[in-house]
């Protein structure tokens, strides 16, 4: 049997200002090649080049990865404003869609960092757009200095709920995570379950209840040292057995 196929949702963005790209982080495609033991390939973030119901029979599962570009806030019913940041309107478009197809078929989804924002989004849900603003709240974006080992260094704990489904998937009910974020929930989606904070309040692990099939989401970055970080590893292991029981039932 051949091996299952992740599909990596990455971002698009123009090179040196005028040339568009599209691409992902390389550290994505280890993680789910070597701890999900799944074929990675990259999704370009773009419905007219990659229409959902061909990846859907493409892909086992996909990977939400996170990406510097926010979602765009009219998707949440709000206005777009400084504070937003830069927009992929592109991947909007394909990933908004494609997680609620895939909630509602039952098919793996892992959403990382943009890709839980996404996730929120999708099923109802809103975001900040700058949560180091809101009081109390402590900065969660990526250091501006540093090379990327101290970029993706443990800055922060995330509380679990205890017995909760991320307490038993890493085996501990307080984690300790990178942190590269600006943006954060506001208000979860109606499906969605925040099943893990950090210390300031901050949602940090979700996932959709009620789903038929893996649609979880972390704020952080799993993919960093996947195949070696304690928390890392069973969320892309987690993951790769749900995208193989998929494979094999089709
Ligand atoms: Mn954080």
């Amino acid at each position: 049997m051949s091996s299952p196929v992740v599909g990596i949702i990455g971002n698009h963005y123009l090179l040196h200002d005028d040339y568009p790209v599209h691409a992902s982080g390389e550290m994505n495609a280890w993680a789910v090649r070597e701890v999900s033991d799944a074929l990675p390939i990259i999704i370009l973030p773009d419905q007219n080049l990659a229409p959902i119901d061909d990846i859907m029979e493409t892909c086992d599962g996909f990977v939400f990865t996170g990406g510097r570009p926010n979602v765009h806030p009219k998707e949440y019913g709000e206005e777009l404003t400084e504070a937003h940041g830069v927009m992929d309107e592109k991947r909007d478009g394909l990933a908004l869609p494609l997680i609620r197809a895939l909630v509602e078929r039952g098919q793996p989804l892992l959403a990382i960092c943009r890709g839980f924002q996404e996730l929120n989004v999708a099923m109802g849900g809103s975001l900040y757009p700058e949560i180091r603003d809101l009081p109390g709240r402590e900065n969660h974006r990526m250091p501006t200095e540093g090379n990327l080992a101290e970029k993706f260094a443990l800055r922060h704990e995330v509380n679990l709920t205890p017995g909760g489904k991320f307490s038993q998937l890493f085996g501990a009910d307080t984690v300790q995570t990178n942190t590269l974020h600006g943006q954060g929930i506001k208000n979860p989606g109606p499906r969605i379950i925040i099943d893990g904070y950090a210390t300031d309040g901050t949602p940090e692990a979700i996932y959709v209840s009620e789903a038929k099939g893996f649609a979880l989401g972390v704020q952080w970055h799993p993919e960093y040292r996947a195949s070696e970080d304690p928390v890392s590893t069973p969320l892309f292991a987690a993951f790769g057995e749900a995208v193989h029981e998929w494979c094999a039932s089709r």
